[in-house]
């Protein structure tokens, strides 16, 4: 059977949690920063490096079966792919930021106003959303000193930690697009059993990115109270300790609300609290 192709960049801000999700997937291969394909030793796929903003463009036209890009560059790029697994990393937020001393207020104040972007189809969408006639200024990089040049009133560009703006005297005006890493395939490959796969192996490691493993003793008085408290993969398994009286309680945490739940258990008697990362959940 022919290999199938996932295309990921090749170096920047997506490459290396790319790489390390497949690589947590068991794929063996080799992290050529010289080259454009590599092959997986273990799997019959085929990893393409490329520039970002290619990626959706080559799964649209089949070039690539699957890709690993942001949600922007997606939806910037209008490509007609499908939506396989949103990946939780690369997450950001496509805004429109404004000069510290902008007179601009509301949402309608930007009517007649110039945007500088790399996203001019996003902004497009949004302007024409609320009805807002603005000069959209299309510039490929350093969108944030558009405005200090006297090119823009404003910018709509990529902000994560929200630095850039402040070192360039910028303020986050409003929220137009949020994005996060995702894995995309080209119109109707979904079924091929690879794929599927794979599919399986990257939401297990995403899974297990998204929960602790625990283990507590506990008096077997209160172990009622600590089990209500876990809802495990299944129910938490209960080991008996040489102490009399005492059991150990092993399950499953979800990191979303951790400290609530530890600090829960310790009230309710849970003592040498042990969290241990998880590697995979297979369901
Ligand atoms: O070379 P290639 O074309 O492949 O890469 P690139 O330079 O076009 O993209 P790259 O590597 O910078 O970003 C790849 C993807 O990462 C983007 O398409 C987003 O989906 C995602 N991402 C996450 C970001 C950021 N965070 C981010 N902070 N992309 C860009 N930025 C830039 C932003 O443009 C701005 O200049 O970082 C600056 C703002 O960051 P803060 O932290 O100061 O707010
Ligand atoms: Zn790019």
């Amino acid at each position: 059977m022919k290999n199938l192709k996932i295309a990921i960049q090749k170096s920047g801000r997506l490459n290396e949690k790319s790489v390390l999700l497949l690589k947590n997937c068991g794929l063996d291969f080799e992290n050529y920063k010289s080259s454009l394909i590599t092959t997986v030793a273990n799997f019959s796929l085929e990893i393409l490096f490329l520039r970002d903003d290619d990626i959706p463009g080559y799964v649209e036209q089949g070039i690539a079966d699957l890709g690993i890009v942001g949600e922007n560059v997606i939806e910037e790029t209008r490509s007609q792919v499908q939506y396989l697994q949103r990946l939780g990393f690369g997450r950001c937020t496509l805004k429109i930021a404004l000069p510290k001393d902008s007179p601009v207020d509301r949402l309608e104040d930007l009517n007649g106003k110039s945007i500088a972007t790399s996203y001019p189809n996003i902004l497009q969408n949004f302007l024409n959303e609320y009805k807002i006639k603005a000069d959209i200024q299309e510039i490929s990089g350093s969108v944030e000193i558009a405005p200090g040049l006297g090119l823009s009133d404003a910018i709509c560009d990529i902000v994560s930690t929200g630095g850039t703006l402040k070192s360039n005297g910028l303020k986050p005006f409003v929220d137009v697009a949020s994005s996060e890493a995702i894995l995309i395939a080209r119109e109707g490959i979904e079924e091929n059993p690879i794929i599927c796969e794979l599919l399986q192996r990257i939401q297990s490691v995403l899974r297990a990115k998204e929960t602790k493993y625990v283990v507590l003793n506990v008096e077997k008085k209160n172990l009622d109270q600590i089990t209500e408290l876990l809802h495990g993969v299944k129910s938490p398994t209960v080991v008996p300790l040489a102490e009399e009286g005492w059991v150990a309680v092993h399950t499953v945490i979800s990191e979303d609300d951790f400290w609530e739940k530890i600090n829960k258990l310790k009230s309710a008697g849970a003592q040498g609290i042990v969290v241990m990362p998880i590697e995979k959940i297979i369901m």
